[in-house]
């Protein structure tokens, strides 16, 4: 089977191997397809070194896309996909690998016959330049349906190594990293810091506490089991296990890029709006992040 990928940043190019390594053939869909239809990208992991060809394709390409990655920016998904809407068929399957939310629901309702899947990772990989990725942590996937009933992986999936997780509660999921990613990338953008400065620096831990304090709300009234325990110490193991990493945000905000603030702090400052909860933290941060971001 073939999957088409959509966003080639760090996590689509990653994945893109792992596809390849189960057996799939994959084609990465490029604003600038390379001349001779392929790239080569050397990937380190550990201390184990593979090169790969991966396949290019434009999107105004005429291939019929019968399995399609998703792993652009939140808020690129819905041109991305328009961008290849006419060589999708009514049972195409999508899968949207990517922070934040609110992304979900937009394309549930463009493409409603589509089979929709959802997921989460926590792999870490970073490319030093194009033809590179350093693939810091394999980390775990989750992956599971929007709008079927599927029991199993889509195609292609079981077979990775690592191999995800697949969760029939994939909001859950979804939330969660959203709740973190809450926690750790607007401050982190804000004040030019590592993830391990907000443990480190009593003053942004403290923020971090009220920003987590406010997700507990939410959550509970959304009825959504979050962690065993509060958010806080859940955003705090990450931050520790991250400490040295700059976030997505950070990222962003450093090379004048728009940031995903709409579908992280700004999704959830809207569902509490829609329940009459005030998150006023929260709100600070996303109207700060803001006036940051080249939006
Ligand atoms: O997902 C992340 C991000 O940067 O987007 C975290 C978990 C915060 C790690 O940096």
């Amino acid at each position: 089977m073939k999957w088409h990928i959509l966003g080639a940043g760090a996590i689509g190019n990653l994945f893109a191997t792992r596809l390849l390594q189960a057996g799939q053939n994959v084609s990465l869909i490029l604003r600038q397809p390379k001349s001779d239809g392929y790239y080569q990208l050397h990937c380190l992991e550990g201390k184990a070194r593979r090169t790969y060809s991966l396949p290019t394709q434009s999107a105004s390409a005429t291939e019929t896309i019968s399995n399609l990655l998703i792993t652009t920016k939140a808020y690129d998904t819905e041109t991305a996909l328009a961008s290849v809407s006419s060589r999708l068929t009514p049972d195409t399957t999508i899968l949207l690998l990517q922070n934040g939310m609110g992304q979900h629901d937009a394309v549930l309702q463009r493409y409603p016959s589509a089979n929709l899947w959802a997921g989460v990772t926590t792999a870490g990989a970073w490319r030093p330049n194009p033809d590179e990725l350093i693939c810091v942590a394999a980390g775990e996937t989750h992956i599971g349906p929007l709008n079927t009933h599927a029991t199993q992986l889509p195609v292609g999936w079981a077979e990775q190594v690592p191999a995800p997780t697949y969760k029939q509660d994939i909001q859950t999921a979804l939330w969660r990293k959203l709740a973190i990613n809450c926690a750790i990338n607007p401050l982190t953008a804000l004040h030019g810091c590592h993830n391990g400065a907000l443990i480190e620096n009593p003053g942004l831990y403290q923020q971090m506490q009220l920003i987590c304090a406010e997700l507990d709300t939410l959550t509970r009234a959304l009825d959504i089991p979050l962690f065993a325990t509060d958010l806080i110490d859940q955003a705090a193991n990450v931050a520790q296990a991250t400490a040295g990493n700059r976030s997505s945000m950070l990222e962003d905000i450093t090379h004048g890029r728009p940031t995903e603030i709409e579908f992280i702090t700004g999704h959830v400052c809207q569902q509490a709006d829609q329940l009459g909860i005030d998150l006023p933290c929260n709100k600070a941060l996303l109207s700060q992040v803001r006036a940051l971001s080249a939006t």
